[in-house]
């Protein structure tokens, strides 16, 4: 049901990003932990303003025929400053860097601590992106360093010997990046020449995507630079089991740089008590009368973490060596069943919300006053989860999931899957390494619940079987500890990806794009439609989407369409049908959407879409006091504290 303009014809997409044939083919090497300082480890944050200029040149290819990571940015032509984090597209008066598509360069120069680069040659530098959108080629002193494909998760740089070499001179770091989406990027979109001369210019093209909300870009999240010793943790892998007196929690560490090197952990809880220790590369560490990791309004200290320290020891020329990391660990355990979604071996409701990571000037940066303010938000509501609609969020984002107990449904970037010519082997191997790097990053946290690899793809499409099954099937053995999902608005009937999901996710849109403004219909069509999916398949599911766009403050009763009284007499529609469901196998409703958030623009979108229960600024509707009256009555019904939660800022930390 995205809202996106219609996929067009392909001619001369590949103008735009002549490098990406290249293809990265697999998941950059490394195990890619957050930065963290610890007695071993340094991190310089990189965020500014950095210097940037789009390259309006018409095949917008000057920068590297001039080949401007050669020399300073601002001696190559004229450069403006640019924030980072952030999107680029609002913060000019320009509407051609709004819609702006093909090569952006940004530039940074930074001092780096002499006490990284003297002397001996057992410091590592690393540079560090949280995600750039959406193809990155990235330069240091003009000595290229790293290629990454996908905007939304992280990628990095071994900078050492280009560093060291120039002690006390700027490092200068240059990237170029490019937003062109092809039928096989994910998310996938096509590049439209419009070749009548009577009705466009000379050289006029589109960008066509298939979802619905504008294809910010930019360098959207952190960029650090971070230390290591030469030889350092590389990665790190827990899971958990647990019963009531006693957890276990399995870990593999990974060392790079040498094969001679001695391992110990120590598991610490709140206080700082050491619960449990081990060593060796991997191994089981047992705590007794553990402190589970329990979600939001399920528990009264939600969301409680472990400390695990890792400390590697190596002798390396007669020196020796440490490195330590410590990384969050919370003990719980998730398991499906036919009719439940069970965390800890409780039932839990998924009572929640999808979002975007989209705000007024900024775009998709990360900004942590938006960030705060939105669990602010979702704790007043009663939420106890979303869904990262429809890309992965920025790991500060998710750290706050992890420490507030707000359980997530991790989605990879594949919305809008709608070509054929994006069900092939080049878009499956890139979804698969996709997965692969949204594992690597978010496998050890304790809110991640379920991974979601895709967002109404056309999945009633032939090759949609293979592809599903391909990609569900590589997840599974990338981590068989969750259950997998997609997002399907497929007619139950057709769709050729479900036989192979955990639990079934489904977005309807009753009264809204089907039978606009008959709220009637409703009861009918939600119970056909929980009931055909249930006796298709008999798995647990979840109202993955369902809403009524409202334009803050215009007000209609009778109820119609685009009033606020519309979006709360749909809600309450859907709610009468999910109190009865829920009590068989529905497992759970997520709200489209928590905020107003921008789209392209289109005849059915007024400055964006508008189904937020709070608007772009984070102002309540009218629809959120309903959904919040109703969240708190849920989680009083569900809790295993009958009493205890009353108000919410009982769990506000
Ligand atoms: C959907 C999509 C979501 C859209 C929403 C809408 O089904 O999954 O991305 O924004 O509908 O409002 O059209």
């Amino acid at each position: 049901m995205a809202a996106g303009a219609s996929g067009g014809g392909m001619a001369g997409g590949c103008r735009l990003l002549p490098l990406l044939l290249l293809g990265l083919g697999a998941a950059a090497a490394g195990g890619m932990l957050y930065p963290r300082d610890t007695p071993s480890r340094e991190r310089k944050e990189l965020g500014g303003l950095w210097s940037f200029r789009a390259d309006f040149s018409p095949g917008r290819d000057a920068g590297f025929a001039q080949r401007w990571y050669r020399r300073p940015l601002r001696q190559t032509g004229p450069v403006i400053d640019m924030p980072v984090p952030s999107s680029f597209n609002d913060i000019t008066q320009d509407p051609s860097l709004e819609n702006y598509i093909g090569w952006v360069w940004y530039e940074k120069e930074v001092l780096l601590p002499l006490r990284w680069l003297q002397g001996d040659l057992n410091t590592r530098v690393v540079l560090r992106f949280g995600s750039a959108h959406y193809y990155s080629i990235v330069w240091v002193n003009g000595v290229q360093v790293v290629e990454h494909e996908g905007g939304h998760l992280p990628f990095e740089a071994d900078i050492s010997s280009i560093v060291k070499g120039s002690p006390g001179i700027p490092c200068r770091i240059t990237v170029a990046l490019n937003n062109t989406l092809t039928p096989h990027t994910l998310p996938p979109g096509s590049i439209q020449y419009m070749n009548d001369k009577t009705r466009y210019p000379k050289n006029y093209f589109v960008q066509n995507i298939r979802f619905d909300f504008f294809n910010y870009a930019g360098i959207h999240r952190p960029v650090v630079l971070y230390t290591t010793p030469s030889v350092y943790i590389d990665d790190i892998t827990v899971t958990t089991t647990s019963s009531e007196s006693v957890a276990m929690v399995q870990y593999q560490v990974s060392v790079v740089g040498s094969t001679l090197y001695s391992l110990s952990l120590s598991l610490r809880d709140q206080e700082g008590k050491v619960v449990a220790t081990g060593d060796g590369p991997a191994g089981e560490l047992k705590v007794l009368n553990p402190n589970l990791w329990w979600p939001y309004l399920m528990h009264e200290n939600p969301g409680y973490r472990y400390s695990l320290e890792v400390k590697m020891q190596a002798q390396v020329n007669g020196a020796l060596l440490e490195d330590v990391y410590m990384l969050p660990v919370g003990i719980r355990t998730v398991h499906v069943t036919s009719t439940q979604f069970l965390i800890n071996g409780r039932p839990f409701y998924f009572h929640g919300v999808n979002k975007h990571e989209d705000a007024d000037i900024r775009g998709k940066g990360l900004d942590w006053p938006l960030v705060v303010k939105d669990f602010n938000l979702l704790r007043w509501l009663g939420a106890n989860s979303f869904r990262t609609s429809h890309y992965p969020y920025a790991e500060e984002i998710m750290d706050l999931c992890d420490a507030y107990g707000i359980v997530v449904i991790d989605e990879c970037p594949g919305v809008g899957i709608k070509m054929p010519e994006s069900f092939g082997n080049k878009s499956l191997q890139h979804h698969l390494v996709v997965m692969e790097e949204l594992i690597r990053r978010d496998k050890n946290r304790p809110s991640v619940v379920m991974w979601s690899v895709a967002n109404e793809p056309a999945s009633e499409l032939p090759p949609a079987a293979y592809y599903f099954k391909t990609v569900i099937a590589h997840t599974k053995a990338l981590d068989p500890s969750r259950p997998v999902t997609f997002v399907t608005d497929v007619n139950y009937a057709l769709d050729r990806g479900a036989p192979y999901v955990d639990v079934i996710c489904v977005n309807s849109y009753f009264s809204w794009y089907h039978d606009p403004g008959h709220l009637e219909v409703i009861p009918l069509q939600l119970t056909a439609q929980f009931e055909n999916w249930y006796k298709t398949y008999q798995k647990p599911i979840i109202q993955s989407e369902y809403g009524a766009d409202s334009v803050p403050g215009l007000h209609s009763d009778p109820p119609l369409m685009f009033s606020e009284e519309y979006q709360k007499a749909m809600l309450r529609e859907y709610h009468s049908v999910f109190d009865k469901k829920r009590k068989e196998y529905v497992i759970g409703e997520l709200i489209w959407n928590f905020a107003d958030f921008m789209t392209n623009q289109g005849t059915t979108r007024v400055l964006g879409n508008k189904k937020g229960i709070f608007t772009r600024q984070r102002q309540p509707k009218s629809a959120a006091f309903v959904l919040r009256e109703r969240y708190w009555k849920i989680a009083n019904e569900s809790s295993c504290l009958p009493p205890i939660i009353k108000s919410h800022s009982l769990f506000l930390k």
